[in-house]
């Protein structure tokens, strides 16, 4: 008994957090069938000791597949999720291709899992730096409403994939034995100019757009508006890369609907919020780091502060591990979300 379950992208950064997820969260299923672009076809994973062969993913393959985890980038998604659909199976798919179209549900299930309902056949899975977010504001707004946000992030490089990291790698080992280099991936691939990213600070995620934002800029702006149901929220981010390998960490600036809130209050809601561990205590040096996040399915929040001027702002930091709620584990969370409401046929 289970699901046919098949993952796209399977050899990628977040494909192999998928295989990991799937066997530790024991997701049930009855077959795996790993798929990838043509580039990758032919490699060899491993699934609870099973060697499975990845094939290149074609509209056959989706033929009696009951879940698609889609995450080989936006294309090979546009290419083929609607061809899985057509045969029957429900997508989830962790690229920006389809996450702002009115007819797909961008789902957090700690935030908006009823939204899954509505779904036509492609669920779609939010950017990192977006859900590990909204799961930390989503109480606070059910509690005491929620006016606007501020975020300023500090992103691992593991967010643009395998090269990324590798990157890193070769470049902290260039700059220690002082040898020359050339960035060639970060801050985006295929953009004109490429920076060291080793011992650096970059204000750059994904192209500009003409406003002046990042597209990680912009889609942390929409997809927080959409999941949160709430089109007239405020909501401003700076999105910059560090040198960490794995774990988004965010300064998250808000504030609340109602008067005299305190910090205690936000510190009891979060305690006991779905998906978040609280970790703040200044007197312990208590606080969220993205080196201790990894490999953890929690988002981690701490240095909550009332804002010294503003009485309903509010300042706090919020880290996760990107591969895991930024993305393996909210798509298979959205699994789980599926069978639970008797969506997955
Ligand atoms: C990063 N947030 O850290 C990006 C990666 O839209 O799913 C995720 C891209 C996406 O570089």
């Amino acid at each position: 008994t289970g699901f046919h379950v098949a993952v796209v992208g399977a050899t990628g950064a977040v494909g192999q957090q998928m295989l990991r997820t799937l066997e530790t969260k024991d997701f049930p299923i009855k077959k795996l069938t790993l798929l990838s672009s043509s580039r990758s076809a032919g490699t060899v994973l491993k699934f609870k000791d099973e060697d499975i062969v990845v094939m290149e993913a074609k509209p056959e393959s989706f033929e009696g597949v009951d879940i698609a985890l889609f995450s080989a980038g936006g294309n090979i998604s546009k290419l083929f999720a609607k061809e899985a659909v057509k045969r029957g199976a429900i997508v989830i798919d962790n690229t920006s291709a389809f996450r702002m179209d009115p007819e797909v549900p961008l789902v957090v299930p700690e935030v908006n899992e009823e939204d899954l309902k509505s779904h036509n056949g492609i669920i779609a899975n939010p950017n990192c730096s977006t859900i590990q977010m909204v799961v930390a504001l989503e109480p606070i707004r059910k509690a005491y409403g929620l006016d606007k946000v501020i975020v300023s992030t500090y992103q691992a490089v593991s967010g643009a994939g395998a090269a990324a990291i590798a990157e890193l790698h070769n470049q902290t080992h260039s700059i220690i034995k002082g040898e020359s280099f050339n960035p060639e991936i970060l801050p985006v691939k295929g953009d004109k100019k490429h920076y060291q990213i080793a011992f650096n600070a970059v204000p750059q995620i994904d192209k500009f757009e003409e406003n002046g934002y990042t597209f990680e800029e912009m889609k942390m702006i929409n997809e927080t508006k959409k999941i949160m149901h709430m089109p007239e929220l405020k909501v401003a981010a700076t999105c910059v890369r560090l040198p960490v390998e794995t774990g988004h960490s965010e300064s998250v600036y808000f504030e609340v609907q109602h008067e005299s809130i305190e910090v205690e209050d936000i510190r009891s809601l979060l305690r006991d919020a779905d998906g978040v561990t609280l970790q703040d205590n200044p007197k312990e040096q208590l606080y969220p780091m993205p080196a201790y996040a990894v490999g953890k399915s929690d988002v981690f929040v701490g240095r909550i502060r009332k804002d010294l001027d503003e009485d309903k702002g509010f300042h706090m930091w919020v880290v996760s591990d990107n591969l895991l709620k930024g993305a393996a584990w909210n798509s298979v969370q959205i699994a789980e979300s599926l069978v639970k409401l008797g969506l997955v046929k």
